[in-house]
């Protein structure tokens, strides 16, 4: 009774216990399935039985497998920035430098920095506080596309709507937020990633979250997402947004 109970606590926590009465040791692996925080009841995670349906019901979603092609998670905790870029780059299919970890030209969150970007802002500095709107804008527009920037203070809830699923149903450019999560009910700061579709019926865009080590990609309200992006970041002093990406 004791040894079943320890057996099924160890498998609860995925640990190594030492059954001392039997003299055996048994081992458990970890749980191998990532374990992101939990999501608040206004967000569908993407990875949920309703969430795919949402995808396959939407009709707004040209940017989805190209950005979910290149999708990484940021590898520092101020690089969302970064990390959408890359992403978005490889999903316009940019030329790209050379990747020193494959020998292949692909952008990744280090080669995507580089000497021109440095003069905007310097990464060291983007390791501390991360980039501003404003900022994203200004690396993506040291390669050959045009960043479009709209503040959230800008813009009506109807005129995000319109620009967003136009993008969305267009293959050939890219949306991007700078969005505050705990506008959206997730921990908690200033954020950015890109969306890749809509879902008319229930009026939710997917954010494919780079952080995924926190949060699975997620269906939000439009008019909370719209919210997120109308908030003051205090590093620009102005609210965050949205860019829309296209090849110059
Ligand atoms: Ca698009």
């Amino acid at each position: 009774m004791h040894l079943s109970r320890s057996i099924k606590q160890s498998v609860l926590t995925g640990t190594t216990i030492a059954l001392a009465t039997t003299g055996l040791t048994a081992v458990f692996l970890p749980k191998l399935n990532a374990q992101p925080l939990p999501l608040s009841e206004n967000l569908v995670a993407l990875n949920s039985d309703h969430g795919a349906l949402l995808l396959r019901q939407s009709k707004a979603k040209a940017d989805y497998v190209p950005l979910s092609t290149h999708f990484v998670t940021q590898i520092n905790q101020a690089f969302c920035g970064v990390a959408s870029v890359s992403m978005v780059l490889n999903a316009m299919a940019v030329d790209a430098p050379a990747a020193e970890a494959w020998d292949q030209n692909y952008f990744t969150q280090k080669n995507t920095l580089n000497a021109e970007t440095e003069a905007i802002i310097a990464e060291s500095l983007i390791r501390r506080q991360g980039l501003t709107l404003a900022e994203l804008a200004e690396i993506f527009e040291t390669y050959p596309v045009d960043a479009e920037v709209h503040y959230g203070s800008e813009l009506s809830l109807a005129e995000f709507r319109e620009k967003a699923i136009a993008n969305l149903k267009n293959p050939d450019d890219f949306m991007v937020i700078n969005y505050l999560r705990r506008a959206i009910g997730q921990q908690r700061g200033g954020h950015i990633s890109p969306v890749a579709a809509y879902n008319a019926a229930t009026d939710r865009f997917l954010v494919l979250d780079v952080s995924r080590y926190k949060y699975p990609p997620v269906w939000v309200k439009a008019s909370e997402l719209w919210q997120s992006l109308d908030t003051l970041d205090s590093t620009s002093g102005k609210t965050r947004g949205m860019l829309l990406v296209q090849r110059r």
